[in-house]
């Protein structure tokens, strides 16, 4: 290397610690590896803009002899799905899901993998160009890694992209349980890809028996729980955005059988990368909604001019409820008079539900079963928000907002009440 390639390289490892630290700061992230872990010249992760993974933290990484050495331990977790519903799943390195993996291409990466389960397992690099041998498909690639030992996977990252990894042993129980992370490679030049917010949600869904704490991994059909990043709203953590940012969102969807359409309000975007690499830019199309499959990766990026609180959520209606909407019984348009009163007889305080459509029963406060949680919602700046399980809120403020803060729409700008004069004058009858 020559001075002057030194000098610059060492320019632009401060110029993106710098960026790294207001990131991290910015977005309540953890704090970047500590300077213990890093060498000059060899952790080119700092000349690019980290990936943030809301309620996940990154997966820490040393740098010896040259290679970043990453350890993943599978083990069982308890893990809180969303306010109020924990389980007993099995994650990596005390989380569900699993820690981001961030490197960049060019990286030699060695990654030690401990098993703490009461099974074997294995971890596959899903999408990853790499030797056979490093695949991860137990009794196809390699043994199964046996409880209570740790098995080594090396390789050089030949592209950059989003990527995911999961077990490849009883990955039907596995995944189920929750055992998943995300792998984003970086590109060595990120020149052509800049954008000013990273973020990352692993999309992924559960069935939890209302008033048990383990995952079915029996189910084929009836998903109760379906979260981003193993939370389901009002438990997910915003995307905070200042006004005229460019933003990426990386959706990645390692669900059992639901391929999920999530939608972003407020703004069209591009399909810029699927877990394939870069779509060229005369190839990219808008969208407001993009369908991501099970078992891959779509990046959308768009430009956030629009100020304010934007919902980002999967557009099939069954994957905005949680437990509580599923298996109840159709009660519209019938008619409850006298039923009421039948009922009490046996069961005081009983009242029927639903006969008027199912809006705003998150807030009505219904008793649920201990570790269990109502079908709907959260608080929002004007009442419940109906909607729950794959959802989140992309906050775009004109100064970058905090976790808690909601959009003040200037004056005249939020739907209200339609004046008399206003009905008057338009001609609008409302009788
Ligand atoms: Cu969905």
């Amino acid at each position: 290397m020559t001075r002057r390639q030194m000098l610059a390289r060492s320019a632009a490892v401060f110029a993106g610690g710098v960026l790294l630290k207001e990131v991290g700061e910015a977005q309540g992230a953890p704090p970047p590896p500590s300077a213990g872990n890093q060498r000059p010249g060899a952790d080119a992760i700092n000349r690019h803009l980290p990936v943030h993974t809301p309620n996940v933290e990154n997966l820490p990484w040393k740098i010896v002899d040259g290679v970043k050495v990453f350890h993943l331990i599978a083990e069982p977790v308890r893990h809180e799905l969303a306010p109020g519903l924990r389980v007993d799943g099995w994650g990596y390195n005390g989380r569900v899901h699993g820690p981001t993996i961030e490197a960049v291409e060019g990286d030699r990466v060695r990654i030690y993998v401990t098993n703490r389960l009461p099974e074997p397992t294995s971890v596959h690099w899903h999408g990853i160009l790499l030797p056979n041998g490093m695949d991860g498909v137990a009794g196809l690639n390699q043994r199964p890694i046996p409880p209570g030992e740790t098995y080594r996977y090396e390789f050089t990252l030949r592209q950059h992209g989003t990527h995911m990894y999961h077990p490849h042993f009883d990955e039907m129980t596995q995944m189920a349980m929750g055992m998943m992370g995300l792998f984003i490679i970086h590109p060595r030049d990120s020149r052509a890809y800049r954008v000013d917010q990273d973020f990352a949600l692993l999309l992924s869904e559960w069935k939890i028996q209302v008033g048990t704490s383990r995952p079915d991994p029996g189910e084929m059909v009836d998903f109760n729980i379906l979260t981003m990043n193993g939370r389901a709203f009002p438990g997910t953590e915003p995307l905070l955005v200042r006004q005229g940012e460019k933003v990426r969102i990386r959706l990645v969807n390692l669900s059992a059988m639901s391929h999920h359409p999530i939608h972003l309000h407020g703004y069209k975007f591009l399909v810029t990368a699927t877990d394939g690499g870069k779509i060229p830019p005369s190839a990219q199309w808008p969208e407001t909604t993009v369908l991501v499959p099970v078992g891959s990766s779509r990046d959308i990026e768009f430009n956030a001019d629009e100020p304010g609180d934007w919902a980002l959520h999967c557009h099939m209606t069954h994957h905005l409820m949680n437990q509580m909407g599923h298996d109840i019984p159709n009660m519209i348009g019938m008619d409850p008079s006298g039923l009421d009163e039948k009922i009490q007889r046996f069961l005081p305080g009983y009242m029927t539900m639903g006969h008027t459509g199912m809006g705003g029963m998150g807030t009505m406060g219904m008793p649920v079963p201990r570790n269990s949680i109502p079908m709907l919602g959260g608080e929002g700046p004007f009442g419940h928000i109906d909607m729950a399980g794959m959802f989140t809120i992309v906050k775009v403020h004109p100064t970058r907002p905090a976790p808690d803060d909601w959009y003040e729409h200037p004056p005249g700008t939020v739907a209200e009440p339609a004046p008399e004069q206003d009905l008057r004058r338009d001609g609008i009858k409302t009788g």
